[in-house]
């Protein structure tokens, strides 16, 4: 139960409208517990229904992606798109491809997506988008068909000012292509800022491939260094997923001095007690599209065991989970804990159950929440934006310093707003508030949006 009416009655329409919409009740609900602590100093967010809105997308597209696989037959996927805030910026927000994908799904990524981009200190509002289309074991030429057909009605709701995606779970730099070329194809203009995460040879940034991951560790190293005068050196490391955050996580990690033990995919998940072997990780996963079973083929000494969540059974000083959302239950965070791990830091949206946040913070780990902990992705994101919008290149030097500020400041804005709400440290509170803080600001600025 929150504690003011207000926030609670506006939970309750939240349920009662789309009750079968769990994931978004779930992120929704910790940022009204957050609202909580602030909401009675703030009668003017009741008397302009600011939580009514801000819990409303300002718009849903939904429409069918039909697509002709290799063997001549037409498929359908269903397509969203989930504007949900452009209060302070332009819609802004990757798309994901994943059999899991629905409407729920879509509107807490999306809800999320307005706290974390606020926190850039970018211009950017919130979105997110995707479909149900699967591309594991899709030929490259299928995949081309799926995403022009996914484009062919995107076109019309996106562009440079309007709506910017990006990559997520199944769409990386091959993805993004296609979807640019059927865009360039249906409007006959070259507007490289209306998609991020573009190849380095058409308007792509330096950086974009490795920021998310960078970014977690970045602002994880200075969570450690401020809340504990510690860092990565010398620390046992877990990495879920094998994706393109945990790739650069688990790089990044290494990079200060830590040691990943454990990576997963889907399936399962390998232990490597000398250290993840990333030449070997790398060619798998990013060469060949590969499972991550095939790396103790290559790996003496390492072992693959079936079952993704049993990765956290393996003792670490920092978790990291990089794979996808409510991976971590309340049960699996207690084993973390007894393990003796000192802090978590999420690579994934949401990848915590919230009686897992809960466990670790009782425990008195340090927790950085995923709207601020992997917000380097959209961050240089909205760093490729600029750099479309001046025709210039930084090198990746400059990307990554910029990188590195942006996710400093977002651990101490947050730290400073939990502070400043009287609970110092709690970064789920701070996180919220800090980014809540700034998108009202500019809604009431606007009037009746
Ligand atoms: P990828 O598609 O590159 O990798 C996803 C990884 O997570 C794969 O290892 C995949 O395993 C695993 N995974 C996906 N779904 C599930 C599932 N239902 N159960 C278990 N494992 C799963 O995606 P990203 O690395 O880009 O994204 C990972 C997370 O990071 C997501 O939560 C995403 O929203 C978030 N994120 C991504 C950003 C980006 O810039 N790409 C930015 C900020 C956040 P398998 O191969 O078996 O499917
Ligand atoms: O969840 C995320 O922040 C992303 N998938 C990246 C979004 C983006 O626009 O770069």
């Amino acid at each position: 139960m929150l504690k003011s009416e207000y926030l609670q009655r506006v939970y309750d329409q939240v349920v009662t409208r789309d009750p079968d919409q769990k994931e978004f009740h779930q992120s929704v609900l910790e940022v009204l517990e957050s609202l909580d602590m602030i909401v009675d100093k703030h009668p003017e967010y009741e008397e302009n229904a600011i939580i009514e809105r801000f819990v409303e997308p300002e718009r849903v597209i939904s429409f069918r992606v039909p697509w002709v696989d290799d063997a001549g037959k037409v498929r359908l996927n269903r397509g969203y798109r989930v504007q949900f805030n452009s209060a302070i910026g332009p819609y802004k927000g990757g798309l994901r491809f994943h059999p899991t994908v629905n409407l729920s799904v879509m509107k807490f990524l999306g809800f999320e997506q307005i706290f974390k981009n606020s926190l850039t200190g970018l211009p950017i509002g919130g979105a997110k988008g995707g479909s149900d289309f699967d591309p594991k074991g899709k030929s490259d030429a299928e995949v081309m068909r799926f995403c022009q057909s996914f484009m062919t009605e995107l076109y019309r709701h996106i562009g440079q000012f309007v709506d910017v995606p990006a990559g997520d779970i199944g769409v990386g730099g091959r993805e993004i292509g296609y979807l640019f070329g059927q865009y360039r194809r249906i409007c006959n203009s070259y507007d490289a800022g209306v998609l991020t995460g573009k190849g380095l040879t058409f308007g792509g940034s330096l950086t974009r491939t490795e920021a998310t991951g960078y970014g977690v560790c970045y602002l994880g190293q200075e969570m450690l260094r401020c809340m504990k005068n510690d860092s990565y050196e010398g620390k046992t490391v877990i990495v879920s997923g094998s994706g393109n955050v945990a790739i650069f996580a688990c790089q990044k990690a290494t990079e200060l001095g830590g040691k990943v033990v454990a990576m997963s995919d889907s399936n399962g998940y390998i232990h490597d007690p000398n250290g993840i072997n990333l030449d070997v990780l790398k060619d798998i996963k990013l060469n060949r599209r590969g499972r991550i079973k095939e790396y103790v083929d290559q790996v003496p000494g390492s072992t693959y065991t079936e079952g993704f969540r049993g990765i956290w059974t393996i003792p670490c000083d920092i978790a990291m989970p990089c794979a996808t959302q409510n991976e971590i239950t309340g049960e699996i965070a207690q084993v973390i804990v007894k393990n003796g791990a000192m802090a978590v830091v999420e690579g994934a949206n949401m990848p915590c159950l919230p009686e897992a946040v809960k466990t670790f913070q009782s425990a008195g780990l340090l927790f950085a929440p995923s709207k601020a902990a992997n917000a380097g992705g959209v961050a240089v994101s909205a760093l490729e934006m600029s750099q479309n919008s001046m025709r210039y290149s930084w090198t990746f030097e400059e990307v990554d310093a910029k990188l590195k500020e942006i996710m400093v400041n977002i651990f101490h804005n947050a730290y400073d707003a939990s502070v400043e709400c009287g609970v110092s440290g709690d970064l789920v509170v701070g996180a919220n508030i800090a980014a809540f803080n700034k998108v009202v600001d500019a809604m009431l600025a606007q009037g009746l949006i």
